[in-house]
């Protein structure tokens, strides 16, 4: 079974759209097998998006991940990277479909309220640097 690793932002728990964004994984068919509640250090954001340290936003990015709790967690599902990237929505909310979460419940890039890894090497790093 596939798995991926997801994150409810600072700014979707904040909203208290956890929830919410929980439910939508379940409908479409996805087994939640672990979850938590934390708060990131800046050592553990700055690893998590190590790949995007030479990009000019990688400072905003790093201080918006560690301002506030994050809700991280794991789904199991057919080809789970793919299909959560796909209730996900588009990177930029302003581009993602309505129906997707940032779609319904983003504006901005900057907080666009959710993670989903992007690749099956995403996917075992995160989960491995979330839930070690
Ligand atoms: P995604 O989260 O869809 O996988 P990504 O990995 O390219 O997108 O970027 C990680 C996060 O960085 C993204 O969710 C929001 C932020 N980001 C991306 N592009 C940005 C930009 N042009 N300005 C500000 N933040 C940006
Ligand atoms: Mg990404």
């Amino acid at each position: 079974m596939d798995r991926t690793f997801v994150m409810v932002k600072p700014d979707g728990y904040a909203r208290g759209l956890v929830g919410r964004i929980v439910a939508r994984f379940e409908e479409k068919g996805f087994k939640l097998t672990d979850a938590k509640v934390m708060h990131l250090s800046r050592e553990h954001a700055e690893r998590h998006y190590e790949h995007l340290s030479a990009k000019p936003f990688f400072g905003e990015l790093v201080d918006f991940i560690v301002s506030g709790p994050v809700f991280a967690m794991i789904w199991e599902g057919k080809d789970a990277i793919k299909n959560a990237r796909a209730l996900i929505g588009a990177t930029n909310p302003s581009e993602a479909l309505v129906g997707t979460i940032r779609g319904d419940y983003a504006l901005d890039v900057a907080s666009n309220i959710i993670h989903g890894s992007d690749s099956e090497e995403s996917a075992e790093r995160e989960i491995k640097l979330f839930f070690h």
